[in-house]
């Protein structure tokens, strides 16, 4: 296929279903496919690595995968994919998609199965339950995608562009079994001279709601926009710039979309997190906003300062990936790209006063590092504020990692990469990759706890082989701190082996792609930053010694209120 169609000869009639999927994959996006081979995927793969654009990275586990294709379709925007084998691959996988779906992001898990007759005969083959039933793992993914199909041979293609089209509309995960006979079965080639596109809005309900959105801003003085973590995965944040450049608008971000809006602008509020919100004076701005409008937020726990907020959703607007409310009218079919272009447009219609700024928390300042003096976390993250440059993705585990780097005022054109709802610990280092593959000239700088590190680090062997350069973060705690800040902090489930992490890149066979650190003072973690900011052609791996119970400010916060000493709501 590749070389007729790269010498300019006419494209070919037919294809193969293998190179069928892994073009439109290509033509999507995801130029970076991630998972393990079986024998139930190797025709499969074995099709789908001819195609010119298609590149294979083999994953140390399923789960490793599901994790790096999260994070590689997080920071492309776009579609990211895996391929497992049956059973044992795809469930060790199923973690991961799960968390793709809770936190809105298209993934395409793609497993290669036994034949159409193994499937039709029940066969007893390995990797299967052995009771004659094919489809106990396609009903465990119908849980967790919104999409779940094995493919036939008479609507090959049809059932993958609509899986992939699916999973673009909804940006969610969806899952495609293939049966190995079919990987090299020919199909028509002629769908792929139009690449997928992403549905747009229904025009007559965008209609309908745009009339209705003027009619509600043009009876408000202000309008309090309240941005979640769906307007990143939709890439909208110049649109959210461009409405905090009208007058009479505050825009306050929830926690994992702090990046949005330059904290410096007059319109910013900050990061809104209701009874944890940082400035009182922006709290109130979105609590008593005479029009609060809800932009791709994700009213969970976490990301509303454990149901703090003070503001009635129903009365707000909501801004949803496919649907808008206004009152107790839905739209369906309107988009958050369109229903945000039409805030935008509707908000320019009438003048405006200017709204007053609320300002912002100052950045953590790092005193000087005493020689020898300990450190803990509130050294420790005024000192990464200091050091952080921009154009970072910043990337932050499940653990005392994940709230620490929320406090940090990002610089600019930095990203945070992180899963607030589905928080599961271990995703940041094989995300570390998706995000290296994805967006290849941008440092990553993970901060990942040592509880964390032991469920995925293998994953750091593919980074480093690949060449990355990402500066990592190893927090040592001796354990799972944040646990120990929930309940019983002596427990003995709360303690891990200790490691020696500053070996882990030479049992990995790569030695001499990575410098590292093990720092326990002030002054050896200044001069360990010194090392990584002068080091960009290796990764940078530090071990950073913090005391077992200490924790950054917010956690500490809201381990507070966790345990019953909430602020007043
Ligand atoms: C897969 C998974 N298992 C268990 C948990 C529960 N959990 C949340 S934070 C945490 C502790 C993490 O320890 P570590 O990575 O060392 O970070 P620390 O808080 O110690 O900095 C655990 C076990 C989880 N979120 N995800
Ligand atoms: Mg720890």
């Amino acid at each position: 296929m590749s070389d007729q169609t790269q010498s300019g000869n006419p494209a070919p009639l037919t294809v193969t279903l293998g190179q069928y999927l892994a073009t439109r994959l290509v033509q999507l996006g995801a130029h970076h496919v991630f998972g393990l081979p079986g024998d139930f995927n190797l025709s499969l793969l074995d099709q789908m690595v001819t195609v010119d654009g298609f590149h294979w990275v083999g994953s140390t586990n399923e789960l490793n995968a599901a994790y790096a294709a999260d994070g590689y379709a997080r920071m492309r925007r776009g579609l990211g994919a895996l391929v497992t084998t049956f059973g044992v691959g795809e469930l060790s996988a199923i973690n991961g998609v799960a968390g793709s779906y809770s936190e809105d992001v298209p993934v395409v898990q793609i497993t290669g199965m036994p034949t159409t007759a193994a499937r039709a005969a029940g066969a007893y083959l390995h990797h299967t339950l052995v009771d004659g039933d094919y489809d106990h793992f396609v009903r465990a993914y119908r849980e967790v995608t919104v999409s779940a199909t094995v493919v036939k041979a008479q609507t090959a293609t049809r059932d993958i562009d609509a899986a992939l089209m699916t999973a673009l509309r909804e940006s969610k995960p969806v899952y495609l079994g293939i049966p190995s006979d079919l990987a090299a079965l020919p199909v028509h080639a002629a769908n792929l001279r139009t690449p997928l596109v992403a549905a747009s809005s229904d025009r007559a309900e965008l209609e309908r709601f745009t009339e209705a959105l003027a009619e509600a801003v043009a009876a408000h003085e202000r309008v309090t926009m309240l941005v979640g973590p769906q307007v990143h995965r939709c890439s909208l944040e110049p649109l959210v710039r461009q409405i905090a450049d009208h007058d009479g608008v505050y825009i306050a971000s929830q926690n994992m979309s702090k990046a949005v809006l330059d904290e410096s602008h007059p319109a910013s509020l900050g990061t809104y997190m209701g009874a944890f919100t940082r400035i009182p004076a922006a709290r109130d701005a979105v609590d008593t906003a005479p029009l609060l409008v809800l932009a791709g937020t994700v009213m969970s726990d976490f990301l509303t300062g454990f149901f703090t907020q003070r503001f009635d959703e129903d009365d707000a607007i909501e801004l949803g990936l496919t649907t808008a409310r206004i009152a107790d009218t839905t739209f369906y079919g309107v988009r958050l790209e369109d229903s945000l272009r039409a805030l935008h447009e509707v908000l320019g219609r009438t003048p405006r006063a200017e709204v007053e700024p609320v300002g912002h928390p100052d950045a953590a300042v790092a005193p000087a590092p005493v020689d020898g003096a300990g450190l803990d976390h509130a050294f420790f993250w005024a000192a990464i504020q200091g050091w952080l440059q921009p154009g970072t993705t910043v990337i932050a585990d499940a653990g005392t990692s994940f709230y620490g780097a929320l406090d940090l005022v990002l610089p600019d054109d930095s990203d945070l990469l992180g899963q607030p709802v589905w928080s599961a610990i271990g995703y940041t280092i094989p995300a570390t990759l998706g995000a290296c593959l994805a967006l290849p000239r941008r440092r990553s700088v993970l901060f990942v706890g040592d509880g964390a590190a032991q469920l995925t680090v293998q994953e750091l062997a593919s980074i480093l082989h690949r060449g990355f350069t990402p500066v990592i973060f190893l927090i040592n705690n001796d354990g799972y701190t944040v646990e120990r800040k929930i309940q019983s902090p002596d427990a003995v489930y709360q303690d891990i082996t200790p490691w020696d992490w500053t070996l882990v890149p030479a049992a990995f066979g790569a030695a001499d792609r990575a410098v590292t650190a093990s720092v326990r003072t002030q002054d050896e973690l200044a001069a360990a930053l010194a090392v990584a900011h002068a080091t960009a052609e290796k990764a940078v791996l530090i071990e950073v010694h913090l005391p077992e119970l200490d924790s950054p400010r917010l956690l500490s916060v809201l381990a507070d209120a966790i345990s019953g000493a909430a602020p007043k709501a």
